[in-house]
């Protein structure tokens, strides 16, 4: 499964060159701010293993990635100045032990004026002559690869970029949604999977099969989970052992389309049970927190909102006893449901900028007892966000609660029941919209 079955990359034509201009003006404005005339993005280096002379899979610096389609190319620099075609440094190392990165082709490379180089120390002379005129952008491990730029990811210019990276733009929202199109192929092979009976391993290669991508191109470790494991939130093992009874199933996972990340979570029962009942009624409850999606919607509220919501819903299923702001009050619901509604998507799994403000760095805090929420900002028209409310049996939370008024309020006999199924989590990818929401996820399995 190659990533041209999920995109016609015709429609990249048509949204790409713009997307440079989105790029080209915000890089504009934080050259603007930082003072320079130069930005040079380093797409990075491979990490070594310590004592060994193996490297851990290298991904290239998000800040790279959000010009260019290339994902896993080490020792490239961009060079952005404004008023000029952006000039790419092309790493093609002459190289026997590896296959060396194929010559530039695809719809991005008209945009840019590219130079091969086939060592690094040639690098040297493409960069800008003014060393005190660049800001560099990357992560910088060897001294030798900055070339003399001092000012390295200053953060005037990098929350300009992070702010504004929240919003995407329409090449990059066609990239999210293939790789919605991508990770749901992937869901359909595992639930497939989880149906005949098989093992956390083999569901895990069947995802892997049906998306055409391993762990050097997924944007996170699969989290494939079958029964009590369903509890544990960022399960992270794959166990081989075939359960004789396979009760329930969490699979979160996503695939990546040149370098855009989808994250998606679904739970399954393995018959029609109460069981299913629980999925179909967390599904409606996910279904009606995206309903509110809109621009201008706080979203730490939001996820106030979903509290409000799964109170009322342990009150329903009998898990809980108590009003609803006893339940959240007391840290009942947060038992339950541990973790944030979700985050900012793109780049990142959990992309950058989900707690800032405005692009000068200011920060919206958390409101006090979520310390897991990962995004407190105003919702923006063409932010893609995830949500993904959850409910599960973590006993260590259970008991965290022993001594106080909340733990009279828990049913442990109904608890006892929802023990052996561990959990549900169900996440969409959202695109906000000025009146509404684009699921492109309910998109891609309806497609
Ligand atoms: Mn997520």
């Amino acid at each position: 499964m190659s990533t041209q079955q999920f995109i016609d990359d015709t429609v990249l034509d048509r949204s790409y060159p713009a997307h440079v201009n989105t790029l080209k003006s915000r890089h504009d404005r934080a050259l603007e701010k930082a003072g320079g005339s130069h930005v040079v993005i380093f797409s990075g280096a491979p990490k070594p293993k310590f004592l060994d002379d193996c490297f851990y899979p290298f991904q290239a610096n998000p800040h790279f990635v959000s010009w260019l389609p290339l994902t896993t190319m080490p020792y490239c620099y961009l060079v952005y100045t404004p008023g000029e075609k952006p000039l790419l440094i092309y790493y093609q190392e002459k190289d026997y032990w590896h296959t060396p990165p194929a010559s530039p082709a695809g719809f991005w490379t008209a945009f840019y004026d590219i130079r091969i180089v086939n060592s690094v120390e040639d690098v040297a002379e493409l960069l800008p002559r003014n060393k005190d005129k660049c800001i560099l952008i990357g992560e910088i491990t060897d001294d030798s690869h900055a070339f003399g730029i001092e000012r390295i990811n200053p953060n005037t210019a990098v929350n300009i970029l992070h702010y504004e990276r929240a919003r995407k733009t329409p090449y990059e929202l066609e990239c999210m949604r293939a790789a919605s199109r991508r990770a749901v192929a992937g869901h359909r092979a595992a639930e497939e999977s989880f149906r005949a009976g098989s093992s956390e391993f083999d569901i895990h290669l069947a995802y892997c099969r049906a998306v055409g991508q391993t762990e050097r191109d997924l944007p996170y470790g699969n989290i494939i989970a079958l029964n009590e494991n369903g509890a544990v939130l960022h399960y992270q093992h794959q166990s081989p052992v075939v359960h004789e009874d396979s009760r329930s199933f969490l699979i979160d996972a996503g695939a990546t389309v040149y370098g855009y990340a989808s994250d998606i979570t679904r739970a399954y029962s393995s018959e029609s049970s109460e069981y299913q009942q629980l999925i179909d009624r967390m599904d409606s409850m996910q279904q009606e927190i995206v309903s509110e999606v809109r621009a201008g919607v706080d979203y730490a509220a939001l996820h106030l909102r979903t509290h409000e919501k799964l109170a009322a819903l342990l009150v329903e299923l009998d898990l809980a006893r108590g009003s609803v702001d006893a339940l959240i009050v007391n840290g009942v619901t947060s038992a339950f449901f541990p973790h944030g509604l979700g985050h900012l998507l793109g780049i990142q799994v959990h992309d950058v900028g989900g707690f800032m403000a405005d692009e000068s760095g200011a920060v919206i805090d958390r409101p006090p007892g979520h310390s897991f929420l990962r995004l407190t900002r105003t919702l923006e028209e063409d932010q893609v966000v995830t949500i993904e409310p959850g409910l599960y049996v973590i006993d260590m939370l259970f008991d965290n609660l022993r001594g106080t008024p909340a733990y009279a309020m828990l049913n442990q006999e109904r608890i006892d029941w929802l023990r052996p199924y561990g959990g549900i989590r169900i996440e969409d990818n959202i695109r906000v919209l000025d009146d509404g929401a684009e699921n492109l996820t309910r998109d891609a399995f309806a497609s």
